[in-house]
């Protein structure tokens, strides 16, 4: 008998995992049967296409068990609400969690195929930003992985985050058409189509007892349709469902007006609708304000919402009272905050129920997750706005916001106008403003932020009065990440070690890393750690070569910071840090450094003029260091084009460095800081979000931490910050930022870098970067010296990849469970 790839047993949803022979049949199937093509003719294309099409029959064939046993068993479920899940490619990750990857890569090897050129075939599903989105993915990850039933909400964006291109070092955004070609993984499903309304009046009528009414006369009536993307657990656990909803113009709305003669009009009634789902915003960390935002927040919420009342109406009918029993509904910060009017209105409104009683579902209904305490990033809406596009939803506020006052603050505070305008809903101002906070707050049983520090100061900062209200509604759940994509998935060396050390059960019980930290001493584990290290950095070499045409030495330090571009994460700290290097270097040719690269990726928000400029800045500062000869290789520095979850999957497990470097108090959590960690980097960083965290798992010997922390940050406040001291102070300071504006890394034209120093300086330094940067040079002074020593270093990153376990998402998703979401897991199994 032939030797084939086995597949792990089926334990979960799936009966029968398949063997290489299985897929290979299966696949050369579909490409006859479902592409129409045959193997002498087939595109990469194509064959990616039918071993989609080979793996799909194995995930369909859970989720039918899945939702089978959800619906049979009809236990509570949570349902995440977000604007963004940032799910990168799903090949690999549902083959490994299918526990088929080995036999897929047989079954192709055997057809003549290499499995990694497939999976570069798939475009990733960047329907997110950043730190959120990709929190939302592993989060769902997880939830199907722990049995829990769960459904994901969010938006079937036409086109994710825009395609990022350098010219002359300045970023250029193109439009990322992720479903050009279609998509494998996503199922439409017209019979859950749901419609929504927006715009219009509301009329105040009375019934014949002379009991008020209002009646909304929407003016634009919207069709949301659902794709279902299954979300497969891993080893064949539960397949649960991320629901995207598209949006289309109605078509009894139009054929009115189309009958009347109105063609045009109708055509760009279709245009219009079909707008709400035709882009994400690219906006990381900032309001955008826009009405087309808050269209596309309630457009997802309310179909939604109507989905879950749908699901709930075929067991109970007209009964609500089990609805809070049965329902629960996790706000992915304020951007769905107005599900909570929505369901007020649907109850109030449509099942004409009481006040009260609808309050009191809603109450049991949503929990909120703040991720954010940038006074930018808190939504507010105008009311002016909101009147005009939701009337109905602005007076439902209105109502819940006056009981608020009189019922809960004016009894703690009696008479405390002060306490009221502070605490109230709507903001008084020469604009009055919705504040979706504060909402979220109120019409939630629990909040939680993303770090212990975070919740902290949610609670100390953000919210105080509220806390004084109700003190058990707010909660901490650290943030997480899946084991499965950002190790297991992505560095399959490193996955073999683990396997052959601690044993195969670490990508679903993550502490069972802790087992490697008893090899951390062991001259042939670090040799073979560090080896596997070498071998991932010698691959990114490659890629960055592809990419950037730079050649860069595997033998050096790789320093990487990936993340999006903002001033907070102070990706000039690190600009400053390089230009200290290659200037110590000019002035002492023979300065004595551990060889570096430096790696960046981000992305900036297009509207985010300084982001953009340093972006510009470090690559012109590149351009120069890695084309000056008397660096002699001792520094290169590499922004990498188009950052997104495929090229972290590629870079994270090369990275010897991790920067973490954000001012202390603005980085709620960080998730980047944990995958880096994971595969074994070190972190340089502050003591902010989740490096305190990590920090403490770690141990202060196996990172680098430098900087202000939050208290010191509030008292340098207090005191008065002035930057222009550390210029002045500090020699080395002065001499880069005037360097800078010179026109040595953009020859001929002086002062094209000067916006950083101008921001530093007469923008008065907000972000505090001066201040920590004598404590960071410092701190990657201690990382040269760590690095020199290599058993030292082999010991710190394998003792960095034994400490993380309590970084997995399915410990966030169980902190979930317990402190917020009180579910029970619901186990599939398959039918025979
Ligand atoms: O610290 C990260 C955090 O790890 C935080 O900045 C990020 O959320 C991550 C996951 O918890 C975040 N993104 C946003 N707010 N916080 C945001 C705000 C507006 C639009 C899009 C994203």
């Amino acid at each position: 008998m032939k030797n084939q790839a086995k597949s792990q047993l089926a334990t979960g949803a799936v009966a029968h995992l398949p063997t290489s022979d299985d897929l290979k049949n299966s696949i050369v199937r579909h490409l006859h049967g479902t592409l129409g093509t045959d193997i002498n003719k087939a595109s990469r294309q194509a064959w990616w296409s039918a071993t989609c099409a080979a793996v799909n029959e194995y995930v369909f064939d859970g989720l039918r068990n899945t939702q089978r046993t959800h619906y049979e068993q009809n236990t509570r479920a949570v349902h995440y609400f977000s604007l963004e899940y940032l799910m990168g490619r799903l090949f690999s990750n549902n083959l490994h969690n299918l526990g088929a990857y080995d036999a897929a890569k047989q079954a192709l090897a055997e057809l003549g195929l290499n499995i990694a050129d497939l999976e570069d075939q798939e475009e990733d599903m960047a329907l997110g930003n950043g730190g959120l989105g990709r929190l939302a993915a592993c989060f769902i990850d997880s939830m199907a992985t722990l049995n829990y039933p769960a459904i994901g909400y969010g938006i079937h964006y036409e086109h994710g985050l825009f395609k990022q291109e350098f010219s002359d070092g300045r970023q250029i955004e193109r439009p990322d058409s992720w479903r050009e070609y279609g998509n494998p993984w996503e199922i439409c499903r017209p019979e859950s189509v749901q419609e929504i309304s927006v715009y219009g009046y509301v009329e105040t009528t009375y019934d014949l007892q002379g009991k008020m009414k209002k009646v909304w006369h929407p003016g634009r009536i919207i069709k949301g349709i659902p794709w279902d993307i299954p979300v497969v657990g891993y080893q064949g656990s539960s397949v649960n469902v991320l629901r995207l909803w598209e949006s289309r113009a109605s078509g009894f709305f139009n054929w009115d007006v189309f009958n009347s003669g109105g063609y045009i009009d109708a055509s760009r009634e279709n245009v219009e609708a079909e707008t709400i789902s035709k882009v994400l915003y690219p906006n990381d960390e900032t309001d955008a304000g826009k009405e087309l935002r808050l269209i596309q927040q309630y457009f997802f919420c309310s179909c939604s919402l109507k989905d879950i009342i749908r699901r709930y109406k075929r067991t109970y009918g007209d009964d609500w009272s089990q609805f809070g029993a049965q329902v629960a509904i996790q706000l992915n910060d304020t951007h769905p905050a107005i599900a909570i009017p929505e369901l007020m209105r649907i109850l109030v409104d449509r099942a004409e129920m009481g006040w009260d009683e609808a309050w009191n579902i809603c109450q049991h209904v949503f929990a909120y997750t703040n991720h954010t305490l940038l006074p930018e990033a808190l939504e507010k809406w105008s009311v002016r706005l909101f009147e005009k596009v939701l009337p109905r939803h602005l007076e439902i506020i209105y109502e819940i916001n006056r009981r608020f006052l009189v019922e809960q603050v004016d009894v703690l505070w009696p008479g405390d106008n002060e306490k009221k305008r502070k605490l109230s809903i709507i903001e008084e101002g020469h604009e009055h403003m919705v504040r979706m906070g504060h909402l979220s707050v109120v019409g939630s049983f629990r909040v939680n932020g993303v770090a212990q520090i975070h919740s902290d100061l949610v609670k100390s900062d953000l919210f105080p009065e509220m806390v004084a209200l109700w003190p058990d509604k707010f909660t901490n759940v650290t943030n997480g990440v899946t084991p499965r994509r950002w190790l297991k998935a992505c560095n399959p060396r490193l996955s073999k070690l683990l396997d052959e050390t601690v044993g195969v059960d670490w990508p679903r019980d993550l502490k069972q890393l802790k087992k490697l930290a008893a090899y951390a001493d062991d001259a042939q584990i670090q040799d073979a750690f560090m080896a596997i290290k070498h071998q991932n950095k010698a691959d990114l070499a490659q890629t960055v070569k592809e990419l950037t045409g730079v050649s860069i030495d595997p033998h050096a330090m790789f320093d990487i910071q990936i993340k999006r571009l903002h001033e907070y994460k102070r990706q000039h700290l690190n600009l400053l840090h390089i230009l200290a290097l290659y200037r110590r270097i000019l002035q002492n040719p023979d300065y004595d450094m551990v060889p570096r690269v430096f790696l960046f990726g981000a992305k900036a928000a297009p509207g985010y003029k300084l982001a953009k400029e340093i972006i510009y800045a470090i690559n012109k500062v590149a351009e120069k260091i890695n084309s000056d000869k008397r660096v002699k290789n001792r520094l290169k520095v590499v922004f990498m084009p188009n950052y997104r979850v495929t090229l972290a999957e590629k870079m994270i497990p090369a990275a010897d460095v991790s920067e973490q470097i954000s001012t202390a108090g603005k980085e709620a959590s960080g998730t980047g800081n944990m995958k880096l960690a994971l595969n074994g980097a070190i972190t340089v960083g502050t003591l902010d979000g989740a490096n305190i965290e990590i920090a403490e798992e770690v141990g202060a010997d196996n990172i680098s931490i430098f900087g202000l922390t939050v208290d010191e940050v509030k008292a340098l406040h207090a005191k008065g910050y002035h930057s222009w001291d550390y210029y002045y102070a500090d020699p080395e300071i002065k001499a880069i930022l005037d360097w800078l504006e010179t026109d040595y890394f953009t020859p001929g034209k002086p002062g094209e870098l000067g916006a950083i120093k101008r921001s530093l300086l007469e923008g008065g330094d907000p972000y505090l970067v001066l201040a920590d940067f004598r404590s960071y040079v410092d701190a990657h002074q201690k990382v040269d010296g760590w690095y020199r020593d290599k058993a030292g270093w082999a010991k710190k990153a394998i003792l960095n990849t034994a400490s993380v376990g309590k970084f997995t998402s399915d410990r966030s998703i169980e902190d979930y469970v317990e402190r917020v979401w009180k579910l029970e897991a619901c186990p599939v199994t398959a039918k025979p």
